[in-house]
């Protein structure tokens, strides 16, 4: 996956505005398919696009070390004698989680997903932006390999200039894009890096997420039968977070409400829905209403027709393949007289995600800008020094 990719003329881009950057798009999807695909020489990559996201084991026995780091990250949970308790928190919970994944194949397709879709989104981004190529793709997880930092070492082997940080999470949370964005710049901090940097933090509204969104629901509401058809009630499950962070003014519950809200706009508010919040763990509050209590509820209330929409996850990975799909729509379903729940597909390779992705990544090429002005602005009751120098360091990157 670290190979340069092949480098083809495309169009020159041209016109503003995203109607135009849409359309052309479209026309270079027609010519990947149809044109030739250009040189096959290699040539050195010049844009490193860096797609973060959590990771995931990707075999039964890399559970541990996921959970160790994922416990050790300060960045997403402070417990007293951290370097004592995260080890043995990981361990205790290994043999359930590696459970879970034996159950969904293994392991986690979150890697193969990321490397798709990376593969897809350059041979767009080598077509719609010459000037800028070749690009060049690169995972960086969290919690697993290709961990962020040895991600970071690859692209300045390949002699990367200008470096992409582009998050995997449509919905901006400082316990996700803010903890990849934060490992990047604690790697930098140690690791001088000769390449200039930016971020893309937050898409939550993106007019090609909503649309793709939008298509995978109204293809899954398909499937139920003609007659319950009007009556299913749509829950948009997101990962949920704890009331201490939302407290302290993480902005996810509004991000994710916004790309709930322009996902009904699309589909014309044809039936009704609600926003739940799933995959909390521990004793301490978090925020509701969960999504198991949602359709234990919706049932007693005689709404038995669910369609589940994984809205702040783009690819598989357990919380779909395992949470919703096996504890939710399997067993809960038939512990409280389910009619009919069907969970609707992830984005994953989908070719209208992919474009929205490519344009994302176009607009914040021409924008000429190293983060957004809403990725300055820390949590109101934001305690993280890492935070603030994080946010620091990629305001004074020059992108020429
Ligand atoms: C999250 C997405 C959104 C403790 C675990 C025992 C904590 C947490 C999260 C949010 C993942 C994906 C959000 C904690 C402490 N958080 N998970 N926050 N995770 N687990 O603060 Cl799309
Ligand atoms: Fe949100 Fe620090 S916790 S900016």
């Amino acid at each position: 996956m670290f190979q340069a990719c092949r480098y083809s003329a495309g169009l020159q881009p041209s016109l503003f505005g995203l109607f135009s950057r849409l359309g052309r798009m479209t026309t270079c999807l027609k010519s990947l398919n149809t044109s030739s695909q250009g040189t096959t020489e290699n040539r050195k990559p010049k844009t490193g696009v860096l797609l973060l996201n959590l990771g995931g084991p990707e075999k039964v026995e890399d559970v541990h070390d996921f959970l160790l780091r994922l416990f050790s990250d300060r960045d997403l949970i402070q417990l007293p004698v951290q370097r004592i308790l995260a080890p043995r928190i990981a361990k205790r919970r290994t043999p359930k989680v590696a459970e879970k994944y034996k159950e969904i194949g293994g392991g986690s397709p979150l890697r193969m997903w990321t490397e798709k879709q990376g593969e897809l989104l350059v041979k767009l981004l080598d077509k719609l932006s010459p000037p800028t190529g070749p690009h060049q793709h690169y995972a960086g997880f969290r919690y697993a390999n290709p961990l962020t930092e040895d991600a970071i070492e690859q692209m300045e082997k390949d002699g990367i200039g200008h470096a992409i940080a582009f998050t995997q999470y449509p919905q901006y949370s400082c316990s996700t894009t803010g903890s990849s964005v934060n490992a990047i710049f604690r790697h930098v901090m140690k690791n001088p890096s000769s390449m200039r940097w930016s971020v893309i933090d937050r898409w939550p509204t993106h007019p090609g997420l909503i649309k793709t969104f939008a298509s995978l629901i109204k293809e899954e509401l398909e499937k139920f039968p003609e007659d319950k058809r009007q009556s299913v009630v749509i829950l948009f499950s997101a990962h949920s977070l704890p009331i201490k962070r939302v407290n302290r003014g993480d902005s996810y519950p509004l991000e994710v409400s916004a790309t709930v809200q322009r996902v009904m706009e699309e589909l014309q508010f044809s039936h009704p829905y609600r926003l739940v919040w799933q995959s909390k763990v521990g004793p301490l509050p978090w925020l509701g209403p969960q999504t198991e209590d949602a359709i234990k509820g919706f049932s007693k209330l005689g709404q038995k027709n669910l369609l589940l929409v994984p809205i702040a996850f783009t690819s598989d990975h357990i919380e779909t393949l395992h949470e919703l799909d096996i504890e939710y729509a399997q067993d809960l379903a038939k512990q409280c007289d389910i009619e009919n729940i069907r969970r609707c597909r992830s984005l994953n390779d989908h070719p209208s995600f992919i474009q929205a992705m490519a344009d994302i990544v176009v607009s914040h090429l021409e924008s000429a800008r190293s983060c957004s002005p809403q990725f300055l602005l820390r949590c109101p009751m934001c305690d993280n020094q890492v935070c603030g120098r994080a946010r620091e360091f990629f305001k004074n990157q020059t992108v020429s």
